[in-house]
């Protein structure tokens, strides 16, 4: 037996016997291969959840005392292959990593303050003593750079909770982080998969790193701290039952919504909702503050998307004041300090030459003056466009739609209304397959990745025979710190 195996059933208090037992997945099968609820409840444990793109905070043991050791420090975050962010975070990542305990444990969080200015940490929804709330000036003082304050928690509840900094700002800048309580009594029916994935918008403008946490104006939008294409799927076997835990600690709700299937919210930032409350559903509202815990029988096999419907978070990099320019003439925006601000590289090189355009909001369209066309944030000219996306494929091959730029665009299009919309953020142009490759995106549709940006990314059910493929890929991986491995160890 592993030790990580021997960690997790310390951790989860988990018999020996639960790992031994292969027919309690197929098990799982056959009672839920219905949609909706199952008819009957069988075994049941807590399942770890797996954060993905994050992973989990490891622990000490005090005597009978889970300890944790919560670092917030400046982290260097990428988020999508072509953007690093520099954010605040902890333990190296913003989210931090997820913290899970059972109820009934007694759990100390040692919190060391390596940011410039003072912090605290505030325990979302812990019914605890004032003294642990973390409210800076209110019940205890900030934590001062370099600073440490001891946190200490008998865990009643169970659910979905969160630690975060108390400062505005501070939590805009990264600072969030999950943390479990898993049920003494495991909830049923027992779930084969448990995840969690965290929304985020950051407001970063072109060839910056800062977010800047008064913006509005948000144009990264992230789960799990990664923007599509780059988010890691859920990796699912067909009949599993899955739990997604969607926490929200930003300044927009999220209407989350999954293909192919209804789930039945079963949990709210306050824990678990009893049976006979929750309610179907595709599409789930996530407030802010909020956790919603969603479950689904996995019954319908397929590369199924999981995105935040709201169309300006399934972009990358949208900006309305700034940004890539597409077709005609005017002022240039988005070049870099090294590239001149871009204001003298065109042909000719002045600023109102002809690869110039204006990027002041979306275009209009060519109705009236087809050479006063407003541009957008597309691309200049093709050229232009690839050589200021290094990684990504542009050439697809033999794909389908073939190359931006010959058929996929009607000989007419700059006197439509409304052009460009999509034709310049979507499509082979984007794609980034091998920028983002992984072993679990192993066996996607060639090109996918043009298609899939911001708070995107899928939930792919997978039959036995590819299911145990990805499987085999991920453990060949041997990441370490693997954010999957409780789902690697009992495959
Ligand atoms: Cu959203």
């Amino acid at each position: 037996m592993s030790n990580r195996r021997t960690f997790i059933q310390k951790a989860f208090g988990l018999g020996a016997g639960l790992f031994a037992t292969p027919q309690l997945f197929a098990d799982s099968h056959d009672r839920h291969s219905s949609r909706g609820r199952p008819a009957s409840s069988g075994p049941a444990f807590n399942m770890p959840v797996v954060t993905t793109d994050i992973g989990d905070m490891p622990y000490t043991m005090d005597g009978d005392t889970k300890v944790f050791h919560l670092v917030a420090e400046v982290v260097k975050q990428k988020i999508s292959p072509l953007k690093t962010i520099d954010a605040w975070g902890f333990n190296g990542s913003a989210p931090g990593p997820t913290i899970q305990v059972n109820q009934g444990d007694s759990v100390r969080v040692i919190f060391d303050n390596h940011l410039p200015e003072p912090t605290s940490m505030h325990w979302h929804g812990f019914e605890d003593t004032i003294q642990n709330d973390g409210m800076p000036g209110i019940s205890q003082d900030a934590v001062k750079p370099g600073g440490r304050f001891i946190y200490e928690f008998n865990i009643h509840q169970a659910g979905t909770y969160f630690y975060h900094s108390h400062m505005a700002m501070q939590e805009m800048a990264g600072m969030l982080g999950a943390f479990i309580m898993h049920p003494k009594t495991p909830y049923q029916p027992h779930c084969d998969k448990d995840f969690l994935i965290h929304l985020q918008e950051y407001a970063v403008l072109p060839n910056n790193t800062v977010p800047n946490t008064m913006n509005m104006e948000f144009n990264w939008l992230v789960l799990n701290g990664k923007a599509g294409p780059a988010t890691t799927p859920l990796i699912v076997r067909l009949g599993d039952r899955v739990r997604i835990r969607f926490v929200n600690l930003g300044m927009d709700h999220h209407p989350m919504h999954l293909h192919g299937h209804t789930f039945y919210t079963t949990g709210t930032e306050g824990g678990r909702i009893p049976e006979a409350g929750w309610w179907p559903g595709n599409t789930v509202l996530v407030g802010v503050a909020q956790a919603r815990d969603v479950e689904f029988v996995a019954n319908n096999p397929g590369d199924w998307m999981i995105h935040c419907h709201l169309p300006h978070h399934m972009m990358n990099q949208m900006s309305s004041n700034a940004g890539k320019m597409t077709r005609s003439a005017g002022l240039p925006a988005g070049g870099d300090m090294n590239t001149g601000m871009g204001m003298l590289q065109g042909t000719p090189g002045v600023p109102l030459g002809e690869d110039y355009g204006p990027a002041l909001g979306r275009g209009l369209g060519g109705v009236g003056n087809a050479s006063d066309t407003p541009s957008t944030n597309g691309p200049l000219s093709q050229k232009k466009a690839m050589d200021a996306m290094p990684g990504m494929q542009h050439d697809m091959g033999n794909m389908q739609m073939g190359k931006m730029g010959q058929d996929d665009i009607a000989k007419n299009a700059n006197d439509v209304p409304n052009f460009p919309q999509d034709a310049y953020m979507e499509g082979p142009m984007m794609t980034m397959d091998e920028a983002v490759e992984r072993p679990e995106n192993y066996g996607l549709r060639a090109g996918w990745s043009g298609f899939m940006q911001g708070m995107m990314t899928f939930v792919r059910i997978l039959p036995p025979e590819k299911y145990d493929e990805v499987i085999m890929r991920m453990k060949q991986a041997k990441r370490p710190g693997d954010p999957y491995s409780a789902i690697l160890e009992r495959a």
